[in-house]
């Protein structure tokens, strides 16, 4: 079949919009038209060439919500017509991580999913007879993609795609690195490292968890309102602040924060965040990708006197059993969405979404098909 895409043909360039061939999908996998795609970060550090798994040309965005249109040989859990979320972090439910209960990082399909290949190794999408690669097993820049089974979370009819979407990646970051790996508990000091797409839901996240201080940190003084909104009760803008920041936030925060979260990709940043965390205890979760060959330092004793470093990816849900749950949360006002979707696009105009995210004018622009 044919499908409307941006490609990523170079990186470093626009996307370029074009009509594409698809193959439908083979035993275990689903075709799926998405509705709607946000644009995060992690797409434009990729086309910006940052990515150390960044393949090119690629249909790029993992973002997204549609309707399953078609299933391949084999498909059970979900059928035409199913409103889905496509999953970057799949959940087989049988592999030696899943099985362990201890993390949601999925391994079924890691290995090609990071080559930009199906499970089976080979591509659906081509142009003029050339294969162009899957992107974090999504590709959510085309109108059509196909994904296997396992990454794919079936959500509720009622949900609007135009915000549903955004669970596919920044909401589910955001709300999940609060609740499933810091674990946040109420009463908490916390400080969030750049209120984008991602730290705005770290935000709402602390707030719904019951978090006492909760401080933002941005370089973009028009971040501060953003923050407020969503449950901030201080603002730092580190260009700002006289003397050393790390002293300035612990000052701020009774000793240093119970939780740090970086939401910057900058290591820099990630170091201050963990410095910045209460001696003993204090967690510093990261959260941001750094761009390929960066490397995180500190000295050993910060960690030696009880701070503690993490990660976080998709914000440790469980895709096919988790983003669900906050599809309802949204649905039933316990989360907000509909304000940080602040620009609607065309496919047509998606570079314009790229333009505003490093303006700094967007939260979070959303491509409606
Ligand atoms: P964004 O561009 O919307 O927001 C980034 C924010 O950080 C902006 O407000 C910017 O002003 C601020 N910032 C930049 N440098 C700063 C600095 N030195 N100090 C303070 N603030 C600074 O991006 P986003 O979509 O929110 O993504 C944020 C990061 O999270 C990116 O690195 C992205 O790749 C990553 N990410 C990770 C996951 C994951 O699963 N771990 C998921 C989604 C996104
Ligand atoms: N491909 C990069 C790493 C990119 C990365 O860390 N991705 C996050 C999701 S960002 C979503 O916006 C993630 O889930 N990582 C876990 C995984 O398995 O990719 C690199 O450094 O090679
Ligand atoms: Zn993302």
């Amino acid at each position: 079949m044919k499908t409307r895409a941006a490609v990523a043909f170079e990186a470093k360039k626009p996307l370029e919009i074009v009509e594409l061939d698809l193959e439908g999908p083979k035993a275990g996998e689903v075709l799926v038209e998405i509705m709607a795609t946000g644009i995060c970060h992690t797409d434009a550090y990729t086309l910006d060439g940052f990515d150390s798994e960044g393949l090119f040309p690629s249909i790029l965005g993992h973002e997204g919500a549609g309707i399953v249109r078609e299933v391949g040989a084999g498909v059970t859990g979900v059928a035409p017509g199913d409103h889905v979320i496509p999953l970057y972090t799949p959940e087989c439910r049988q592999c030696k991580s899943c099985l362990s209960g201890k993390t949601n990082l999925c391994t079924a399909i890691r290995a090609t999913q990071g080559k930009g290949l199906m499970p089976d190794g080979t591509t659906r999408f081509s142009y003029k007879g050339q294969p162009i690669y899957h992107y974090m097993g999504c590709s959510t820049f085309s109108n059509f993609t196909v994904l296997p089974e396992i990454a794919v979370a079936k959500i509720r009819e009622d949900a609007p795609f135009q915000s549903s979407c955004y669970i596919g990646c920044g909401v589910t970051t955001g709300v999940g690195a609060v609740v499933n790996t810091a674990k946040v508990e109420p009463g908490s000091n916390c400080i969030v490292f750049g209120l984008g797409g991602i730290g705005l839901n770290v935000l709402q996240g602390l707030k719904m968890v019951g978090a006492d201080k909760i401080v933002g940190v941005d370089l973009n003084d028009s971040k501060e309102e953003w923050g407020r909104q969503f449950g901030m009760t201080h603002f730092v803008n580190p260009s700002k602040v006289e003397g050393d920041l790390v002293q300035h936030l612990v000052a701020l925060t009774d000793g240093g924060a119970d939780y740090t979260f970086d939401c910057t990709g900058n290591v820099n940043v990630m170091r201050t965040a963990l410095e910045a965390c209460h001696r003993g205890w204090g967690q510093s979760i990261i959260i941001g990708v750094a761009e390929a060959g960066k490397e995180i330092s500190t000295r050993p004793f910060q960690l030696v006197t009880g701070r503690v470093w993490k990660g976080s990816a998709f914000g440790g849900a469980k895709g096919r059993t988790d983003v669900p749950k906050i599809v309802d949360w949204y649905m039933s006002g316990k989360i907000a969405i509909d304000p940080m979707i602040t620009h609607v696009l065309k496919l047509d105009d998606i570079n314009k979404g790229f333009d505003l995210m490093h303006s700094g004018e967007s939260i979070r622009s959303v491509v409606v098909y």
